[in-house]
């Protein structure tokens, strides 16, 4: 087996919010790393810290666009790439339902893009960015990976779609991956200020700035809330480690937690006095979520590490230092 510092891995989306904690577990386990982003909802800040890093080539380009060209030339110089984790995506479920053809495009497409790559440079192994919204509300909870995966929109069809992709290469090109479906991701990076956003960051900013928290429905429905160095550490282990080849996995913490403890938590933890109001159900939101562990914990020995109010800490941490680095730039 290679050791890290022998691989060289191309991270899509590796400038966005989970795809950058990757690239900071990759490089501190002293990889190549090469990051295709357009920097449609990713940051180059979320990658600052290896500024001018020798290890890491950042290449500002959609993979819908001719992903092997830019790939080409990046790799004559860097040198070929062995392994790939594929976050590039359009990541909002709702704008999957309000423009499901571009969800295709982007989602199916850029896959598709990057699977021909992968299969025509004999890149040993690729992890791809699923999602537990492959599953709908029928799905008994807690969700395993056996049940019925029958997508309640645009968004988690594109993802199921993609999981069959890599079935298909697997099947009739060798090609090795492993497919992880996540719950809901948190933490530093996460984009306060998108509607598109999670609700940790969202209620965060709105208790940071004072500003009411809206919860929608009466607040008893429950996420399992991972926090995103350690799907991050998931991520890495099956792309460099070997692990989960083949498998489709959930990604979460096997805890249910509602979303009224949620925003009770940060506004404690927080100090703040943002007034709750409560509003209608969104459309399409599922009522109970939270997975198994079983397949996470027995293929890629994945034991989440980060407990949630540890989490809520470091996030609000997070979401402060930005409240204060925007304010002092304008
Ligand atoms: C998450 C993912 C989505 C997909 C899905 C899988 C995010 C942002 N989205 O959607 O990509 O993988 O899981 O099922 O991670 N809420 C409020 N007030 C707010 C915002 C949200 O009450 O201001 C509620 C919302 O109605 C829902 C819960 O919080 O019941 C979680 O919402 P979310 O948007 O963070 O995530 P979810 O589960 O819809």
């Amino acid at each position: 087996m290679k050791a890290s510092a022998d691989h060289h891995v191309l991270v899509t989306g590796g400038a966005g919010f989970i795809g950058s904690h990757t690239v900071d577990v990759l490089m501190a386990r002293g990889c190549r790393v090469l990051v295709v982003d357009d920097l449609s909802t990713g940051y180059m800040a979320n990658l600052a810290r290896w500024r001018d890093h020798p290890r890491l080539t950042v290449l500002k380009a959609d993979i819908t666009d001719d992903l092997a060209g830019h790939l080409k030339h990046a790799t004559a110089s860097m040198g070929p790439l062995d392994r790939i984790i594929h976050f590039a995506a359009q990541t909002a479920v709702p704008l999957s339902v309000d423009d499901p053809a571009n969800d295709i495009r982007v989602n199916l497409g850029g896959t598709a893009q990057v699977l021909e790559y992968a299969r025509r440079n004999g890149i040993a192994k690729i992890v791809f960015a699923s999602s537990s919204a492959v599953y709908d509300d029928d799905a008994p909870v807690p969700v395993s990976e056996a049940s019925l995966a029958r997508p309640a929109s645009p968004y988690g069809i594109s993802k199921l779609s993609g999981e069959f992709y890599l079935d298909y290469y697997s099947r009739y090109f060798g090609l090795k991956f492993t497919a992880l479906r996540f719950m809901n991701v948190y933490g530093p990076r996460q984009d306060p200020k998108s509607h598109y956003s999670g609700v940790i960051s969202i209620f965060m900013d709105r208790a940071v700035t004072g500003a009411p928290i809206t919860i929608f429905d009466d607040g008893e429905q429950t996420r399992d809330f991972v926090f995103v160095t350690d799907v991050a550490q998931a991520v890495v282990g099956a792309c460099l480690d070997n692990r989960g080849d083949g498998e489709i996995i959930n990604i979460g913490t096997g805890l249910e937690v509602s979303v009224n403890l949620i925003a009770r938590t940060i506004l404690e933890l927080a100090q703040s006095n943002s007034p709750i109001t409560y509003a209608p159900a969104r459309v399409g939101d599922i009522r109970r979520s939270v997975t198994t562990m079983d397949k996470a914990t027995r293929s890629l020995g994945f034991v989440p590490q980060v407990k949630l109010r540890e989490g809520l800490d470091q996030t609000l941490a997070w979401v402060r230092a930005e409240a204060v680095s925007v304010s002092s730039s304008v």
